[in-house]
């Protein structure tokens, strides 16, 4: 059913409007920032974002942490074992988004999109106690349609040199919450339960994004870019990821009409787990709502190409590597290492 949702939502933004001849390769901000541009009236476009992010180490406040350190702590939601037992080593994360933008008039565009996430985690299980042996390793996985969203752009103000717009967005958490896999427990025993909340699809949210764009142009080849853009759960299910704010600025320059590049620094603000499910309770620090959200700087390079594939207006193709500066996670986290994004866009 999801799927056919996504489907019916691809096709129903793939209406046809007026040719855009003389688009340019820095008209659209870096890929990794959203709703970043609107369009003129009648036109519509669809795209189609893939994310990659890899996540390794340990963190606690933001600090490497080792192991040891690690099996040392308590176990905050269980009486046994006393300590932390299990410990994540590896996580990475596939997004797929697919969306379409249309406008209706010149001041408002219309967005829909979708996005399907997958996740994989390596972990290591240890000895609840005595020598605090590695007893082995596992791999748990979960992939599900995460959430669909419908928005607007408004636009407030475009002159020469600077564009202004809002964006008004409801995205709905529809991914399951409560994805089960087999784990090694710290006796030793294959059983399986609920994955932790940071391996599951959704949180059966409905959230409100408010976001405000500037672009302006410092000469003919540079362009600057700024945007704020927060995500507040405005209806929650039993627990609910934190509320979001991003805050990025990026400079651009233009190769020539068919390429751009860019530099980005961008800001995030997460905030912990609300809520609780009773039935996330292994001795892993992904199990407890403390130990998510925070603050994190990263740089992003980009490049923007305009070229012809497939035959119509022509197609843009977009990517953007992302590292991070900074990693202020609340608690004790997984490290993110990078966060590759790709896309490809195309007008009607
Ligand atoms: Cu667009």
């Amino acid at each position: 059913m999801k799927y056919l949702a996504l489907v019916i939502l691809f096709f129903a933004c793939n209406v046809h409007a007026d040719s855009e001849s003389n688009s340019r390769a820095i008209d659209h901000a870096p890929i990794g920032v959203s709703a970043d541009h609107y369009h003129k009236k009648g036109e519509s476009m669809i795209s189609v974002k893939h994310g990659y992010m890899k996540m390794g180490e340990t963190i606690f406040n933001g600090d490497s942490i080792s192991f040891d350190d690690v099996l040392a702590m308590p176990n905050p939601l269980n009486t046994t074992p006393m300590n932390l037992s299990v410990i994540p080593t590896d996580m990475s994360m596939q997004m797929s988004m697919v969306g379409g933008m249309y406008a209706p008039t010149n001041s408002v565009t219309l967005m829909a999109m979708g996005m399907f996430v997958s996740k994989k985690m390596d972990l290591n299980t240890y000895q609840a106690m005595m020598n605090r042996n590695l007893l082995g390793k596992f791999s748990t996985s979960s992939s599900d349609l995460s959430n669909i969203s419908i928005g607007a752009l408004i636009k407030l103000k475009e002159t020469e040199t600077t564009r202004l717009h809002a964006e008004i967005t409801l995205q709905y958490s529809i991914g399951d919450q409560d994805t089960r896999g087999v784990a090694l427990t710290p006796m030793g025993e294959n059983m399986k339960m609920t994955l932790p909340y940071g391996m599951q699809s959704g949180d059966g949210s409905t959230r409100l994004v408010l976001g405000l764009t500037q672009v302006k142009k410092l000469n003919e080849k540079m362009r600057w870019g700024n945007q704020a853009r927060i995500k507040t759960a405005i209806s929650k299910a039993d627990w609910a990821f934190g509320d979001h704010t991003e805050l990025n600025s990026w400079l651009q320059y233009e190769v020539n009409q068919a390429v751009s590049l860019s530099s980005r620094l961008k800001w995030t603000h997460q905030g912990k787990i609300s809520g609780r499910d009773q039935t996330i309770s292994a001795p892993v620090q992904t199990a407890n709502p403390e130990n998510y959200g925070g603050k994190e700087w990263h740089i992003g390079f980009g490049i923007n190409l305009l070229t012809h594939i497939i035959p119509g207006n022509k197609d843009r193709l977009s990517l953007e590597i992302l590292q991070p500066i900074k990693q202020q996670k609340n608690n004790l986290q997984m490290k993110t290492d990078y966060l590759v994004i790709f896309g490809y866009q195309k007008t009607f």
